[in-house]
């Protein structure tokens, strides 16, 4: 037996723990994973980074993993069936090609991936719709999480990023954690929080919800749902009001303060206690904890972004720690903990309809020109896209000609992630082309025309960038399936195809060729992450005294053109969809602990499909239960506006009568079904945090049950799986 130890970053959370494989090689099996010494993680690992690689042994427990290209041969009606990489290429080349000619470059829109494949495929897909189909139209989930914090604090900041690094945040003495339910979402950042706490600091939690955060906080404000601007506007009075704001920091380093004083004015905690349904006092104590020091950090996650006012709030946060100072020193500022592995770096990679890679602007003239000298051929100027706009530009476009045909879809899964699953499922069969590129079949491959199998995290070299801007390695494991490609080769083989070669060795190169473009992320070479373990951008100078930057803004100077923090005043609005007779409770959608977004990685790992499995849970307050007289574990229907699901209901005391909870990792208790589509108009990001529903008691049980087993054995079956898994 050959045993060999290799480290690589964790492919789930944001976090970007550093994992330490023992793998046999000869039989091409990893037999144990254990915690590195990273800077985020220090030794320790999550479940899902403990037991989260048995996927990689092909259990088929959900979904099958994809082995070889798929093609229907003879139209949309016929079956997906194997054929060989040529033909897979030649006919997404061919139609591709076909669809630019007749319908323009902009009928087109093709996803980054902030999952498995890393920057370097990430650069090579922007690359490949700019320069090849010579359009905008590039966008990944990151539109679906968070934008908002991206779109706000460039606006505030100058820059989207973390301000702060994750091991700043036990240096804290005040974290307020808004939105935002870290044990359950990024467990190994909660540490950092929990140890922030047993060195004394304050910890104010916003959440309708009592998490754990919350169960451990110095003052939790169970806020209404769809409340945020509201509250966070009400604190900025408070401190504005008694006079807790830091004027020599105002002064030298914002603009607009005096529009928001004017507009906050009219937001005391009083007058905006029967929105949030918070008591002024609270409100109050908050306010003063907040403001009281200058390594005051905000933390915050969904329960800010997925709302249609998420970039105010996100906004409206950032005036907080303006006003305040809490910016220009070490564990202070703001921090939006990015969710996925690597959505930091598929923004950092430009897989943005507005940005190229390293945030320089595609309406930048000086930054397009140097991209088109670097690509050698002209490039778009006008952004791209947003892909929740997809829906809209498939089935109601603006005007004919701006219909989008295709819709090349690289590791992501809207027929299960997106809300409204009933127009996304539309939208799919109205579309010309469908590619889809992943490591299995799920639900949005089902509409396929083409599926082109790619290696998975763990079969691949790579760097991804952690929620703090950290840039660290990822490495091949082990060997790939026979018949899959890496991402960035599928990217590049197609591109050659249509006639702009792209002949990267390795992802080295292409990582040197992004760099250079760059300026932010030009001293990051491989050897110095190799040597330093993490580096975090800006890093603008090769020589090794240059190892990052691990605080955005020093002294108060802000990424924005004139260096000033920029004050925005807005008003609070209710969110789109509120509660009515026939639709009586607030459904709002979270994560499961131990599974991970559309849940072909973690389904399909033996531990983890043990602790939860299909149809999922509702929270629900047990009055709300008793009002139903539905019990723990009973199946209720749950309906909206535009669809409905089964769950089983889990009464507990976290959540209050008026809203229910579910997680959007389930098939079955697929709760986008329900959710509702409308979006930030600046994000873009959908209002997944709220809409309006009914719940209601299944009668018949043994009817209900049945149903499920049957809908799962046939959903498993579509995904090429066979095997009984109730047993
Ligand atoms: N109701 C509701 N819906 C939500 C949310 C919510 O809070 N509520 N949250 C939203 C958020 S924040 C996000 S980020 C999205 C996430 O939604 P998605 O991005 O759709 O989900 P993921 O599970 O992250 O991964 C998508 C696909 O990537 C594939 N994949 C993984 N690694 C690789 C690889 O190396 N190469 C290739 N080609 N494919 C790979 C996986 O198999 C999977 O099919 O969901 C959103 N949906
Ligand atoms: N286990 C696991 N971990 C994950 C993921 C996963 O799928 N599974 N997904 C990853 C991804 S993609 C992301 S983006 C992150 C997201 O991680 P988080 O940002 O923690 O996201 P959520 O848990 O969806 O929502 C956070 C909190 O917002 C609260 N909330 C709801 N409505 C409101 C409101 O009106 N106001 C306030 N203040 N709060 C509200 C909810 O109660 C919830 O506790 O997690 C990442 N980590
Ligand atoms: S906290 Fe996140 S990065 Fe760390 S082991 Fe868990 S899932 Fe992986
Ligand atoms: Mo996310």
């Amino acid at each position: 037996m050959t045993i060999e130890k290799i480290l690589s970053t964790c492919v789930y959370c944001g976090a970007g723990c550093q994992i330490l494989f023992t793998v046999d090689k000869e039989k091409n099996k990893i037999l144990e994973a254990t915690g590195a010494n990273g800077v985020t993680n220090q030794g320790k690992l999550c479940l899902k980074g403990r037991y989260g690689w048995d996927f990689l042994n092909d259990p088929q427990i959900l979904t099958k993993r994809l082995t070889g290209p798929l093609l229907r041969k003879n139209g949309r009606n016929s079956p997906l069936e194997p054929c060989s990489w040529e033909e897979a290429v030649g006919f997404v080349a061919r139609r591709l090609t076909e669809i630019k000619k007749e319908y323009g470059p902009d009928s087109m829109l093709v996803t980054g991936s902030a999952r498995g494949p890393g920057n370097e495929a990430n650069y090579v897909t922007q690359k490949f719709v700019r320069a090849v189909l010579g359009s905008n139209n590039v966008d990944h989930c990151a539109r679906i999480c968070h934008a908002a914090s991206v779109a706000g604090l460039l606006v505030s900041l100058g820059s989207g990023a973390m301000s702060l690094s994750v091991p700043e945040i036990e240096d804290a003495k005040v974290i307020f954690n808004i939105g935002y339910n870290g044990p359950d979402s990024h467990p190994i950042v909660a540490r950092r929080i929990v140890r922030a706490k047993q060195k004394g600091a304050a910890l104010i939690v916003a959440d309708p919800r009592r998490t754990e955060t919350a169960r451990i906080s110095d003052l939790h404000l169970q806020l209404k749902g769809g409340s945020n601007l509201a509250l966070v506007n009400a604190l900025g009075h408070v401190i504005i009001e008694e006079k807790l704001l830091d004027k020599t920091f105002i002064e030298a380093h914002t603009k607009g303060f005096e529009e928001y004083r004017e507009l906050v004015k009219r937001y005391s905690p009083e007058s905006t206690e029967s929105i949030t349904g918070l008591k002024p006092g609270d409100v109050r104590k908050a306010a003063r904890i907040y403001a009281s020091t200058k390594n005051s950090v905000i933390l915050w996650g969904m329960g800010v972004c997925q709302f249609s006012q998420g970039v105010d709030v996100v906004k409206s946060l950032a005036n907080l720690a303006l006003m305040t100072g809490n910016f220009g020193h070490s564990s202070t500022g703001v921090g939006p903990v990015r969710g996925q592995n690597n959505v930091q770096g598929a923004c950092d990679m430009g897989a943005l309809p507005n940005y190229f890679p390293g945030y320089q602007s595609v309406t930048d003239k000086e930054a397009r020109e140097k991209f088109e000298k670097a690509w050698g051929v002209k490039l778009p100027d006008k952004p791209g896209i947003t892909l929740t706009r997809v829906p809209e530009f498939v089935l109601h476009p603006p005007t004919p000609e701006k219909k989008l045909r295709a819709y090349w879809v690289f590791g992501e899964d809207p027929a299960q992630s997106d809300a409204d699953l009933s127009e996304m499922r539309e939208t799919l069969h109205a579309l010309d082309l469908v590619i889809v590129q992943d490591i299995y079949m799920n639900k949005t491959a089902e509409f396929a025309d083409v599926v082109l199998p790619a290696t998975s995290w763990g079969e691949h070299e790579g760097v991804y960038s952690a929620c703090d801007r950290s840039f660290q390695r990822i490495r091949k494991v082990l060997e790939p399936p026979k018949g899959v490609l890496t991402d960035w080769e599928i990217f590049s083989r197609v591109s050659t195809a249509m006639g702009y070669p792209m002949k990267y060795k390795n992802t080295e190169e292409i990582w040197n060729e992004l760099i250079g473009l760059c300026p932010s992320f030009y001293g990051a070479t491989y050897q110095k992450i190799e040597k330093f373990g993490a580096i975090q951008w800006p890093c603008r100078d090769r020589n090794d005294a240059d190892r990052g930057t691990s605080f955005l803004h020093k002294d108060g100077k802000f990424a924005t053109k004139d260096g000033k923090g920029v004050f925005t005043a807005v008003d609070w609005h209710a969110p789109v969809e509120v509660e009515d007779q026939e639709y009586p409770v607030t459904l709002s959608t979270v994560r499961e602990v131990g599974h991970y977004s559309v849940r072909t990685m973690t389904g399909n790992c033996r531990t983890l499909r043990n602790l939860e499995d299909e149809p999922g849970w509702v929270q629900m307050n047990p009055e709300l239960c008793k009002d139903l007289d539905v019990k723990h574990g009973e199946l209720v229907k749950l309906s909206s506006r535009r669809g409905f699901c089964f769950s089983r209901c889990f009464p507990t005391e976290r959540v209050k009568k008026d809203a229910v909870y579910m997680t959007y990792q389930w098939w079955i208790g697929a709760c986008n079904e329900l959710t509702i589509g409308k979006l930030d108009p600046v994000s873009n990001t959908p209002e997944y945090k709220y809409c309006a529903c009914r719940v209601e008691k299944v009668e018949d049980q043994n009817e209900a049950e049945r149903y499920i087993k049957s809908e799962y054995s046939s959903i498993k079956a579509r995904m090429g799986v066979d095997k009984e898994v109730w047993a």
